[in-house]
């Protein structure tokens, strides 16, 4: 078995000592604000990514299943679309579990490009994936794929397939959403492209210098999204307050996790399933030296997942440049993958 992978991933603005820094100024930030605030990015400490494992195997939790259901079944759709000899560009790679279905299905993929800020994450997925794919070069960067950032030059030339399943744009502002679709254009669309690499010449494929294939979870009953975000299990209720516990930890806090609890609510306007942490009493804490107070009934808003609908989805894509080439859903319209080409 030929083993591919490049070990020595490339830390592309790896986030070193500087991560405690980063957060200590967000949580010192979001909890200053009139509106209590603190950015779901810092729900995924070692603990925070277990839950959130825990989370898509919940019966409530319907994008994990339904997502890899339309995979499953797309999967041969999408490899006739990137053509052979597609680049698989995955941003925010996290366990790379989806993937795999997309390299089985693909015509002798040129390489698999798993982008992440978190490099124990990347490296330990990087090395699944090589070795269930022998042959396979799988290339890891460590970068935070919201900044701008370049594919390193040993990457092979030829079409470009991003991936970015999950549903993790929902967590985005719709402007951050654009501002990443823009982003992954910019990447994908340099070096690779229509005409380079082994993906040249073919009948499919063409017409297109790059594609992105995106999960996007859909506006639906706010019953459904509400049980899926404020499980019975409580699951999302540990996942969510252990941000508070990550706090004091890492920042020598001393927030009283029991003084909080979680909500999840349906904001109908935004078409945002919103998480807050909900003050039980009047209270007071300190952070490294700061002290905030929270009146009873006060809350932390802690993470937004915007859900859509088609026609907007399109409207999105449009303004980062990409045009949607196929759109699928389940049975149940729950959940949306789309291939974005431009
Ligand atoms: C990672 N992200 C797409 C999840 C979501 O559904 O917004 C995070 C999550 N938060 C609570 N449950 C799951």
């Amino acid at each position: 078995m030929s083993l591919a992978l490049d070990l020595a991933a490339d830390r592309a603005g790896a986030p070193g000592g500087g991560q405690r820094a980063a957060f200590l100024a967000d949580v010192l930030a979001g909890l200053s604000a009139a509106r209590k605030t603190l950015p779901c990015k810092w729900l995924y400490d070692p603990e925070g990514a277990a839950l959130f494992e825990a989370i898509t195997r919940l019966p409530e939790y319907y994008p994990t299943r339904t997502e890899t259901a339309i995979l499953r079944e797309r999967a041969d759709a999408i490899a006739a679309l990137a053509g052979p000899g597609a680049v698989v560009v995955e941003f925010g790679s996290g366990s790379a579990e989806k993937v795999g279905l997309l390299l089985r299905a693909l015509d002798r993929p040129a390489a698999y490009v798993p982008v992440d800020i978190a490099p124990e994450w990347l490296d330990d997925a990087a090395a699944r994936l090589a070795g269930a794919h022998a042959g396979l070069p799988v290339m890891p960067v460590v970068a935070d794929f919201t900044r701008p950032f370049a594919l390193p030059t040993r990457v092979p030339a030829g079409r470009r397939l991003g991936f970015f399943p999950g549903s993790t744009i929902g967590n985005f502002t719709p402007e951050e959403a654009v501002g990443f679709l823009g982003l992954a254009r910019r990447v994908l669309a340099a070096g690779g492209g229509a005409g380079s690499g082994a993906g040249s010449g073919s009948g499919s494929g063409s017409g297109a210098k790059a594609r992105l294939v995106l999960g996007a979870d859909l506006v639906k009953a706010a019953s459904v999204l509400e049980a899926a975000y404020d499980d019975a299990a409580g699951v999302t209720a540990r996942f969510n307050l252990n941000l508070l516990s990550r706090i004091n930890r890492e920042l020598g806090g001393d927030l009283d996790p029991g003084g909080f609890r979680h909500r999840a609510l349906w904001n109908t306007a935004a078409e945002r399933v919103e998480m807050h942490l909900v003050s039980r009493r009047a209270q007071r804490a300190t952070i490294a030296g700061h002290l905030f107070t929270f009146a009873e009934g006060e809350t932390i808003h802690t993470e937004s997942s915007h859900k859509y609908r088609p026609d907007r989805l399109a409207r999105l894509a449009a303004r980062a440049g990409w045009r949607i080439e196929a759109f699928w859903t389940d049975p149940d319209r729950l959940f949306s993958v789309s291939v974005l080409a431009c």
